[in-house]
């Protein structure tokens, strides 16, 4: 049986679904053993919230990594999110060449969404976040964050020229894989571009007007437990997406819930696509 082990850095939000409050259980459904490294503890995310705490656990690192290399604890993948300082970044390159070099690398560079920045980060962390998605065996960008890595001018219009422009930027700067999300091409549909050096595939779903926040860290939560099942990258992405839809349509049946996705309720569907 294979039984893997991932390590996954990311804040935790305390309210908000979003980051490890999601990526924990979305992992574990998927059967992975699930090791956490809080970047950050917030009282809520920072996306509609005002007022939020924020404490940042860039100081706790180095010495949780020295602990685990004294134990020889190693992982067989690392997947990181939302990180809470520029700092950190340099960290976590750290912690992956400790703990996982043998490992597969997925980042989520989870820092802006429709157009901005998330409040807190600035372009010095963009630039260090750069240097991590080189790193990636896989990349998992939207379309905000693939512009601002890219130094692309961000168009909401755009063509599959521009995506392909964008891709290969990315692929440039090291990344081996890129899991481009929210790509769309045609009225009423979005989808996901899985593209390395050699090969570029897309799969197309149908586009949801209720988006809600989070859905991100949902995707990318999912791509992961997908991969680490064994499934090829394209079928990793395919079954991800799938996964959100099912989140987005369940938290559309609920009155007022803004704050983030209800992705519980088709956590079974999920499993069922892994088998
Ligand atoms: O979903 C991404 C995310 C994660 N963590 C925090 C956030 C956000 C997006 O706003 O604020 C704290």
């Amino acid at each position: 049986m294979s039984y893997k082990k991932i390590l996954t850095i990311q804040d935790i939000s305390c309210v908000g679904q979003c980051s490890l409050t999601v990526a924990l259980p979305i992992l574990s459904a998927c059967g992975v053993e699930t090791c956490v490294l809080p970047s950050a503890v917030l009282s809520t995310h920072t996306a509609g919230f005002s007022g939020y705490t924020f404490r940042d656990l860039t100081e706790d690192m180095p010495d949780i990594c020295a602990h685990w290399v004294k134990e020889g604890i190693t992982f067989d993948g690392v997947y990181t999110g939302y990180l809470g300082s520029t700092k950190q970044i340099q960290y976590v390159k750290e912690i992956i060449a400790a703990t996982a070099a043998e490992g597969l690398v997925i980042v989520d560079p989870a820092m802006a969404d429709n157009g901005k920045l998330y409040p807190g980060f600035d372009e010095a962390f963009v630039e260090e976040m750069k240097s991590l998605c080189a790193k990636a065996d896989y990349v998992v960008p939207n379309l905000t964050e693939a512009c601002l890595l890219t130094d692309t001018p961000y168009q909401t219009d755009y063509d599959k020229a521009y995506i392909d422009g964008i891709v290969a930027k990315l692929l440039a700067m090291g990344a081996k894989t890129v899991v481009f999300t929210g790509v769309s091409f045609h009225e009423g549909k979005t989808g996901v571009l899985v593209s390395t050096k050699e090969s570029s595939e897309y799969y197309e779903h149908d586009f949801l007007p209720n988006s809600c926040h989070g859905t991100g860290d949902i995707y990318s939560s999912a791509f992961a437990g997908a991969l680490l099942n064994g499934k090829p990258p394209y079928d990793a992405a395919r079954i991800a997406a799938d996964y959100t839809v099912a989140c987005i349509k369940e938290t559309a049946k609920l009155d007022n819930h803004w704050y983030g996705a209800a992705f519980e309720p088709a956590l079974g569907a999920l499993i069922e696509s892994l088998k």
